[in-house]
């Protein structure tokens, strides 16, 4: 039994025009001139702001909203994003919903009331809502068109129901979160184990037609055995680790359990948290409540949090926790111009971690003035960390660590 579709209003044209957009940006460059004598630093050119274009081989943030039909991932995507994306489903259509969020970081809203900046920038997390095609309904396993769209993600977010409404129908006629979860790791799994296997039977066939590359049939064999293993284990290939070139060999090849993952739990209002020990991190929040106070003006939403005696939207936390699943650090730049937080692989050396921020500041990358963020509030101001030795002058092999606020001096 299905109740009355809730309407919403689409505003889907205004909300997903900066989807894949937003990437002019502006680099502010020699906005904190701090040099040591003693080191040769070149002399920037005299034009000191440039618009650029983001290069496109910056680290990929995007994750994957999946769950059962009806869990709540249209709307806990609209809580995301401040959108109202209706959440009736569309039938056989496969529409991706894609939004952009900022995720939230007190260390730059701490900075950006130090330097006063014109604009200040968070990082950035895409979600996608990828309706029309439901996982967990079809017996054949993840269509291909699904399929196809979660292999592009980084990352997957897991919205599981908890919440009771007889209005709104569950796929298995009962509310079981656990169940739920472990039948949607069951499909992921079990998609693996058949794309695995076929790529087994695929080697098989080549070592019997011979005439290809043996060490390479060879390696790869050995390598699919091992996932096959794992998978066949009920283990998802996350638990693995794998060597550079293993990696490399995978990266082609679209396997869902090796993405991180995270576990929404969506509670009705008052509902406690499911008691669930998984091998993944999860988070509970009112998905329901949560959007609609999303919806509301900043005013309002401040009121009705009052009212209701919420202290911060859980849904701040999930966001903070499905950008740490990405394995990716932040790193800050600062000015009178910009305050702006960056991302970067964790283990990215300066001249990798320059890239993200425009690929001529890693081609001619000379220096980066690094001083931690703990340093800088602690002293105050960049002076005072210059004069106490906080600020370094790190090379090219330097590796950035979460929290370093950077200047990268170019010779380009
Ligand atoms: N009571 C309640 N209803 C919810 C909650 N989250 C979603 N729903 C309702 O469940 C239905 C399905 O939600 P939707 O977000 O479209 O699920 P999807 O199919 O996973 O995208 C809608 O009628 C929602 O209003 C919740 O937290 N509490
Ligand atoms: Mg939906």
């Amino acid at each position: 039994m299905r109740g009355e579709p809730v309407r919403y209003n689409t505003a889907s044209g205004t909300m997903f025009a900066s989807a894949e957009g937003g990437n002019r940006t502006l680099i502010p460059v020699g906005n904190t001139i701090l040099s040591r004598a003693r080191l040769p630093i070149p002399p920037l050119r005299p034009d000191c702001e440039r618009k650029y274009t983001t290069p496109k081989n910056k680290v990929k943030m995007k994750l994957g909203i999946i769950g059962l039909p009806q869990s709540g991932k249209t709307t806990i995507f609209n809580a995301l994003t401040r959108g109202n994306t209706p959440t009736t489903a569309s039938a056989g259509r496969i529409e991706v919903h894609q939004a952009v969020v900022d995720v939230p970081d007190p260390r730059v809203d701490k900075l950006s009331s130090m330097f006063n900046p014109k604009k200040t920038v968070y990082t950035k997390v895409t979600y996608a809502d990828i309706a029309g095609l439901e996982t967990g309904s079809a017996k054949s396993g993840i269509s291909g068109q699904l399929l196809n769209q979660l292999n592009q993600m980084d990352g997957l977010i897991l919205v599981v129901r908890a919440f009771e409404n007889d209005s709104v129908m569950h796929p298995s006629g009962s509310v079981n979160p656990l169940r739920d979860v472990d039948t949607m790791l069951t499909e992921l799994l079990l998609n693996d184990l058949i794309a695995v296997e076929r790529k087994l039977e695929r080697l098989t066939e080549e070592r019997k037609k011979g005439g290809t590359d043996k060490t390479l049939n060879a390696r790869q064999t050995e390598l699919f055995e091992k996932l096959h293993k794992t998978l066949s284990d009920n283990l998802p290939l996350r638990s693995m680790e794998f060597t550079p070139d293993e990696q490399k060999e995978l990266s082609s090849f679209g396997l869902l359990t090796r993405k991180p993952i995270l576990s929404v739990f969506n509670l009705g209002e008052g509902q406690l948290a499911p008691d669930a020990k998984l091998d993944h991190p999860s988070v509970a929040l009112m998905g329901k409540l949560e959007m609609e106070i999303a919806q509301l003006s900043p005013e309002d939403a401040a009121v009705f949090m009052e009212e209701y005696d919420i202290k911060e939207l859980s849904l701040n936390r999930m966001i903070n926790l499905s950008y740490e699943l990405l394995k990716i650090q932040t790193f800050f730049t600062v000015g009178e111009d910009e305050v702006r937080a960056w991302t970067t692989h964790r283990g990215a050396t300066a001249q990798e971690s320059a890239g993200e921020i425009h690929t001529d500041l890693s081609r001619g990358f000379v220096r980066a003035e690094v001083v931690a963020y703990e340093d800088l509030i602690s002293l105050g101001s960049m002076n005072e960390a210059k004069a106490k030795g906080k600020l370094r002058l790190e090379g090219k092999e330097y590796p950035v660590k979460d929290g370093d606020i950077m200047h990268v001096r170019s010779s380009l």
